[in-house]
């Protein structure tokens, strides 16, 4: 029997090739001189697709193009960066990559909010820069007392609450439903737990129906002490309102892993220096982006071998 053909359209962790190049006949579609004339002469042949959000979006645009796919893997959890209704609508399934990189992304929204409050970045350059010999650092503000509102409470949102609580500070929450046995409080809007807030960690999936869900009020809402942090996707804050609020004082600092069209960062929120910037880090490293590689390959191979795959996204289940 002939080998499933499967297009990958971006660059990707190395153990996605690793697992799917004894099964599978690959194509690698950035690395074709003319992607177009190849989609007219092998498009018809592929039934996989292993995507991710570097190819930008993954809709009609290239399901049009193969007419024989069945099955979209994404690398990365968050998945709006594929069209799943569009998907689920020629009976493509789409996978993402849940539950491997959770603490991964826990760990560094911690950190995250940690370096912004305490001005971490700040206080390694001030060392660098010899400031250190003319005097101690500025006092910085404090994690002492805050309370935290967590945007999205899916399961790395309760990671992050369940690191926090070892931080001595009130977790508070805001999902589209308050959830059974969370004992922490919920709250009915963002802008409502903005207000009982005075630090915003964003964790809640992208895409239209969450777009700029953070906006000018929310993050007025925090207060002048307030802290914003997100490790979700840049289109969720309204991100000129957020600079706005930083320039004005609005709001204390904000600490920032993804930005509305990465990777362009604009330059005034560069220029602001109560601002931490990460690459889009969150899952970044070597062990959990190896997992998330599998996660799409198992994918790929569990439905070729069994008609399903292991993390179907909620939209084709
Ligand atoms: C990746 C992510 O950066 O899992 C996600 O949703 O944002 C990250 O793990 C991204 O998916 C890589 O394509």
């Amino acid at each position: 029997m002939s080998k499933p053909v499967v297009l990958m359209t971006a660059p990707m962790h190395a153990s996605v090739e690793a697992a799917l190049r004894d099964h599978v006949t690959l194509h690698r579609l950035w690395e074709q001189d003319d992607s177009e004339a190849f989609l007219a002469a092998h498009g018809g042949e592929v039934a996989g697709v292993a995507t991710s959000t570097l190819y930008g979006s993954t809709g009609e645009a290239l399901f049009a193009r193969l007419p024989a796919l069945r099955i979209v893997a994404s690398f990365g959890v968050g998945y709006d960066n594929v069209d799943a209704v569009a998907a689920s609508k020629r009976g493509i399934v789409v996978t993402n990559t849940p539950g491997v990189l959770d603490g991964e992304v826990a760990d560094l929204a911690v950190a995250l909010l940690l370096a912004t409050v305490r001005r971490l970045p700040q206080a390694d350059r001030f060392v660098r820069d010899g400031g250190w010999q003319d005097g101690a650092f500025p006092l910085s503000p404090t994690l002492r007392g805050r309370r935290i509102g967590i945007l999205g409470l899916g399961a790395i949102g309760k990671a992050i609450a369940r690191r926090l609580d070892g931080f001595d500070v009130a977790i508070a929450y805001h999902g589209r439903h308050r959830q059974e046995g969370v004992a922490y409080p919920w709250h009915p809007t963002p802008r409502a737990l903005a207000e009982a807030c005075d630090v915003l960690v964003a964790i809640l999936p992208g895409g239209a129906g969450t777009r700029h869900i953070v906006d000018e009020a929310v993050l007025r809402a925090l207060g002048p002490e307030g802290v914003f942090v997100n490790v979700a996707r840049g289109s969720v804050v309204d991100q000129p309102a957020l600079i706005r609020v930083l320039e004005e004082g609005a709001l204390l600092a904000a600490g920032l892993d993804v930005f509305a069209d990465e990777p362009e960062v604009p330059a005034a929120l560069l220029a602001l220096p109560n601002v931490v910037v990460l690459p889009h880090v969150g899952s970044a490293t070597e062990y959990t982006r190896a997992a998330m590689g599998r996660l799409v390959a198992e994918n790929l191979l569990a439905f070729f071998g069994t008609g399903r795959a292991l993390t179907p996204v909620p939209e084709t289940r």
